[in-house]
């Protein structure tokens, strides 16, 4: 799938909004390079490289060296920028940290991020969160029965993705409940025939958790998708350590508590690490997302360069490249009906 980069939204569940957009704000630049300068003449540092993996207060920070964690604060001059900001660093933010402060570590650089995570306050003024920075895919988590599968769905988070420039995975979970195979290749026929990396998985018999482990390895993953189809689960399976609550549970806290809880970056014990958000149930497309779907829709990238108008929304264009790969079932009219009705919802 394409990566876009620009304007982007979302990624949600149902209730709550979320991850977004990649998006260089000018004031994080002028902190950069104000440390980069400050740099050139202060020495005795002892600068190696780290990541954030939890923002405990604008004071307190973990931060990952090496595979180990250590507790870590901000610099005198890059302080000065948390006052303009929400916060300065987010989870996942690369940083130069000095390690010639025992015991805690010093953060004196924060690198240019690759990509943002990034979630609206509620409210009338929709304050942006940052939530994470440099996470690498997004597994979009279904489940056969249990509720149903709904291919709509994963379009929805697909385009969601395509739009954060972010991979994406389809794992269909409860894959036990499946009682007949032929209708689950007609529902997935089409993502696989498009490229889709797509599994089918388990947390009862184990099915399918090894190819996932395997796409997880050595990768920043969030899973996103519909309560009570799996994701605390499937983690558990993966990673026992971690115990998460399961549904029930944390479905009551994030209606009681509300908000404010922060994403942790949790090492995998295999590689890699997840994002864990907890409180925030989804991500969700956002109405300027419109203009993207016709070309991040699923499916529809490579044929939107074939369309004779740039902005051809495939619904009424002449020679338009998606139209005639529905007439000659190159498409399946549900997945186009599926367009129809994101594009026409936003
Ligand atoms: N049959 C079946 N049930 C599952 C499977 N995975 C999870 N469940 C059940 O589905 C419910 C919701 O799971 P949970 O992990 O809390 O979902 P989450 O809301 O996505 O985190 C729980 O009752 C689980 O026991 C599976 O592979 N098969
Ligand atoms: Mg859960
Ligand atoms: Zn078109």
């Amino acid at each position: 799938m394409a990566r876009y980069t620009g304007r982007l939204s979302n990624i949600s569940l149902p209730d709550i909004d979320i991850l977004d957009e990649e998006k260089e704000k000018s004031h994080y630049k002028t902190a950069r390079i104000a440390s980069k300068r400050h740099n050139t003449y202060k020495d005795g540092l002892s600068l190696v490289q780290g990541r954030i993996t939890e923002i405990k207060s604008n004071y307190l920070y973990k931060v990952e060296v090496e595979g180990q964690t250590y507790n870590a604060s901000m610099s005198g001059r890059l302080k000065q920028f948390l006052y303009s900001s929400q916060a300065l660093a987010a989870v996942g933010d690369l940083v130069s940290v000095d390690t010639s402060a025992e015991p805690d570590k010093r953060i004196e650089h924060i690198l240019p991020r690759k990509n943002a995570l990034i979630r609206y306050g509620s409210g009338s003024y929709q304050k942006e969160i940052i939530l994470a920075a440099n996470i690498d895919q997004v597994i979009i988590t279904s489940s056969w029965r249990m509720p149903n599968f709904k291919a709509g769905l994963i379009d929805r988070y697909l385009c969601i993705a395509a739009i954060q420039g972010l991979e994406a995975i389809v794992v269909i979970n409860k894959i036990d409940l499946l009682e007949d195979p032929a209708e689950l290749d007609e529902e997935t026929a089409y993502y696989r025939r498009i490229g889709i990396p797509l599994v089918c998985t388990s947390v009862l018999d184990g099915a399918g958790l090894n190819e996932l482990k395997e796409l997880l390895k050595d990768k920043d993953s969030v899973f996103t998708g519909h309560s009570g189809t799996g994701k605390s689960s499937l983690i558990n399976y993966l990673e026992p350590s971690l115990q998460l609550a399961t549904a029930e549970v944390s479905d009551f806290n994030e209606k009681g508590k509300h908000t404010t809880t922060q994403a942790i970056l949790l090492p995998w014990s295999f590689g890699g690490h997840l994002l864990d958000t907890p409180g925030i149930k989804t991500i969700t497309l956002h109405s300027e997302d419109k203009a993207m779907i016709p070309k991040v829709f699923p499916g529809f990238e490579a044929l939107h360069q074939d369309c004779r108008f740039r902005d051809c929304s495939h619904i009424h264009e002449e020679n338009c490249a998606v139209l005639k790969a529905l007439e000659e079932d190159r498409i399946p009219i549900t997945r186009y009906d599926s367009y129809r009705s994101i594009y026409e919802s936003l």
